[in-house]
């Protein structure tokens, strides 16, 4: 038997990654981003958005990051894509639908389309704990960036499963 694993070694083909960032509640997914930035650049990867290796894609809201994350993952153009977002709920029922539209969006377009596509979209009770978690406490961008990193990686060790002989 075989095992399959990701590792944090760059590998000899450059990654490329997609980022898909939310404006709404830009104070926090802003230090999302700066999370993820400072971990992609600590393991070899090229930040830049005039570089090769990362593209950002700015969306209105999480509720818009389904569509352009579906467009971005069948382009095949990316090993992995990041969705950041904050959907704070407030004393709002908007919040349900938000959150719950970005998630199942999410999880479809990844076993569709076979792109990891990483859930970076922080939900929370309020203003508060977002920020504890984009940065006052921990940063949880930089913990997706290890996410799309390391399934990036995994799927070129699993690869080989995918070829037809
Ligand atoms: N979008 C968010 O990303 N977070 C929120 O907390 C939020 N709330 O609470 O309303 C939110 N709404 C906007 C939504 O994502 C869309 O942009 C909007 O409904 C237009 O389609």
């Amino acid at each position: 038997m075989t095992v399959y694993e990701g590792s944090f070694t760059p590998p000899a083909r450059p990654f490329r990654f997609a980022l898909v960032i939310a404006r709404f509640n830009d104070l926090v997914t802003e230090k999302l981003l700066s999370g993820c930035q400072d971990c992609l650049k600590r393991h070899g990867i090229d930040v830049d958005p005039a570089g090769t290796q990362v593209d950002y894609i700015w969306v209105p809201g999480s509720f818009e990051v389904p569509l352009v994350t579906r467009k971005l993952a069948v382009s095949g153009q990316y090993d992995a894509i990041i969705c950041l977002g904050a959907v704070i709920r407030g004393q709002t029922p908007h919040f349900d639908f938000v959150a719950g539209e970005a998630a199942k969006g999410i999880a479809a377009i990844a076993s569709q389309t076979g792109v990891p596509v990483i859930f970076g979209i922080l939900t929370t009770d309020t203003m508060q704990q977002a920020l504890e978690r984009a940065g006052i406490k921990s940063n949880h961008g930089w913990g997706y960036a290890m996410n799309a990193l390391e399934m990036a990686s995994l799927m070129r060790a699993m690869a080989p499963l995918t070829t037809t002989k």
